[in-house]
């Protein structure tokens, strides 16, 4: 096991995003660190505001942070907001990053994407390929962000001799995922289409695009557990990818997730809609050699998602109003589902939503 460098216990941890997906699993596996956890609601803070980030900064003294509060949303939803995506994003990691310097946060850690590399990046993809070709059109905006998150933690540690860190998830699933099929990514509309579709009986359900395009998933427990890890055994200016090391074409997802979900019908292509990268498999060699692996195989974390999804652990939007999920500090406002899952058919896809 490598060396603990930055020991959580019995520090102050502010968790920036605590209700999305990625930040509620960062909350859930920092409960066996012995640290104090801290989180704000966007009544107490809007992280778009930088007055308002450094008030609360300056008052609460976090000893370390995560950043996992973001606009995401699938391939639709960034497509469709571009400016949504690059606004909200740059500026509330600004005011974090910022905030967090200001006010002596002793370790920060920033999540990012794997959309940060070039469209066409040579597979599996190295950390350093960065910024060496032409992004994705589809996630462009939140792929320009996010390249700008990580290099202003690389430019606190250059110039302030801040230990600021960034970690690059792959695609993320499992509980409190959205499940809205106009801006979702794959797995929740997929896992909610052939839910819908086998209490239906309907004989097929459709999927976005060709098919053809891979991706690689990771279970948002496993990604919160590698984002600890990397907090506490690492320190150093480049980013390090956050994956499984394994990658499967959008159909095969589609038969695995039907298979978990019991859906025996068949599965048709929408081509009006667009594949986006043909792939994007992350080279986790820096991860590995740190002592992390993943331990949730894809079939299981499909099964516990859908579990999820059952119990009522997930986002539903309540006004159906926006873009992406502004995570924990939305002026959309989520509600959990009122009713139960197994009654998924009645939560019905936002109707007005321009796009869709
Ligand atoms: O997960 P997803 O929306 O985002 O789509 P990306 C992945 C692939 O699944 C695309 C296809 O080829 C989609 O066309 N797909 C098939 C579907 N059926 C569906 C469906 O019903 N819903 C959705 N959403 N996709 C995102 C970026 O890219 O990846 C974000 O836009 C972020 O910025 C995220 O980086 C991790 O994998 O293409």
């Amino acid at each position: 096991m490598p060396e603990v460098i930055y020991s959580l216990a019995g520090k102050r941890v502010y968790v920036a995003g605590h209700r999305g997906m990625v930040g509620s699993a960062i909350v859930r596996r920092l409960a066996s660190e012995g640290c104090e956890i801290l989180t704000a609601t966007r009544a107490e803070v809007d992280l778009r505001r930088q007055e308002q980030v450094e008030t609360w900064m300056s008052k609460n003294r976090p000893d370390a942070v995560f950043l996992a509060a973001a606009r995401v949303g699938g391939i639709l939803a960034n497509a469709t907001y571009p400016a949504d995506f690059l606004y909200d994003n740059l500026i509330l990691q600004a005011n974090i990053i910022h905030a967090a310097h200001k006010a002596q946060v002793e370790k920060l850690m920033f999540l990012g994407s794997s959309c940060i590399y070039p469209k066409f990046a040579d597979q599996p993809i190295v950390e350093d390929s960065l910024l060496t070709g032409s992004l994705e059109p589809t996630n462009e905006w939140y792929a320009i962000a996010k390249i700008a998150g990580l290099k202003l933690c690389q430019a606190y540690r250059n110039q302030h001799g801040r230990d600021f860190i960034s970690g690059m998830p792959t695609n993320l699933y499992g509980p409190e995922d959205n499940f809205d099929l106009g801006s979702s990514h794959v797995m929740p509309a997929l896992i909610r289409k052939a839910h819908e579709a086998k209490i239906n009986q309907q004989q097929e359900i459709c999927i976005w695009g060709t098919g053809t395009p891979r991706r690689e998933f990771l279970h948002v427990d496993d990604c919160a557990d590698a984002c600890v890890h990397l907090m506490k055994t690492y320190s150093a200016e480049s980013h390090v990818n956050v994956g499984s090391g394994e990658d499967i074409t959008i159909l095969e997802l589609g038969y695995l997730v039907s298979k978990v979900v019991g859906f025996e019908g068949k599965i048709t292509c929408d081509l009006t809609k667009p594949d986006g990268t043909p792939r994007k498999l992350l080279n986790v060699d820096k991860l590995r050699a740190l002592g992390w692996s993943p331990k949730i195989g894809l079939q299981e974390g499909i099964a516990d998602a859908y579990r999820s999804f059952l119990a009522g652990h997930y986002l539903e939007r309540s006004n159906g109003a926006a873009s992406g999920d502004l995570i924990g500090q939305s002026d959309i406002s989520f509600e959990k589902a009122k009713t139960s899952a197994l009654h998924a058919p009645m939560l019905s896809t936002v109707a007005h939503h321009p796009s869709r």
